[in-house]
């Protein structure tokens, strides 16, 4: 029997599916049964589902895209103090990690770049930018710039530019980190598969070795409907 008659039917289609994005009984990437069959499945009507969708989609728990269907939204939560890498996190969570050099060079460091690595102005530096992929799918752009005693070239980082550092034992063991909002320019939307003007987190990082050198000076946008970063908070 088709429920359409009760006003609130959406709401309670919408709890149940996001029930069931939580409790991963539908997973992340996972395309949305279609319309007809969730009508059917819950003995609601096509308007319902729709307007249950679209709730889910505005809070952000499904993505849709244009001409493939929607899809369960890929949210990764990221703890914003804890000191970890980008594929350790990713791999944490049972998401295969993957990365796409757009450019790697050495050069002098420009003042900006000296000042965030503390180093003299002109000094040589490494530079890297990378799309970062979470499966398939793009999920953050970095461009990251290193001192030269960081690494041999830019051509030695791989996959992972932390597993770069841990085989030299020059991983960070202390960060400082800035985040602010963006919205993401044609260039980056392109790259990172999202309408430009769309929003993105902006995070600096400076990491530090322990004897206080700077080895590592990023800048990642990550995309703002791919993450959450959370945080304990302690009143002490
Ligand atoms: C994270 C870091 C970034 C670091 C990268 C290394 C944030 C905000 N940024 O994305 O500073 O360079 O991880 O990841 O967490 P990788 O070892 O996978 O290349």
């Amino acid at each position: 029997m088709l429920a359409a008659a009760r006003p609130l039917a959406y709401l309670d289609l919408r709890e149940t599916l996001q029930r069931q994005i939580e409790n991963g009984a539908l997973p992340p990437g996972r395309p949305l049964p279609g319309e007809r069959e969730l009508a059917e499945r819950h003995g609601v009507s096509r308007v319902t589902v729709r307007k249950a969708i679209a709730g889910l989609v505005a809070d952000g728990l499904l993505v849709q895209r244009r001409g493939s269907g929607t899809f369960v939204g890929a949210r990764i939560e990221r703890a914003f103090s804890h000191l970890t890498s980008f594929s350790d996190e990713l791999r944490a969570r049972g998401i295969e990690p993957g990365s796409r050099t757009l450019s790697g060079e050495s050069g002098a460091a420009t003042p900006d770049e000296a000042m965030a690595l503390g180093l003299a102005p002109g000094a040589r530096v490494i530079r890297l930018r990378r799309l970062r992929l979470g499966g398939e799918q793009p999920l953050a752009l970095e461009r990251s710039t290193l001192p030269a005693f960081a690494l041999a070239s830019a051509a030695g980082v791989r996959d992972s530019l932390y597993a770069a550092l841990d085989r030299r034992g020059l991983r960070p063991c202390r960060a400082l980190q800035r985040l602010r909002a963006v919205a993401f320019d044609a260039e980056a939307a392109r790259l990172l598969g999202v309408k430009t003007g769309s929003p993105g987190l902006l995070i600096e990082r400076r990491g530090f070795l322990a004897d206080g050198r700077v080895v590592e000076f990023t800048r990642s946008h990550y995309r703002g409907d791919a993450y959450d970063f959370v945080a304990e908070l302690r009143s002490d």
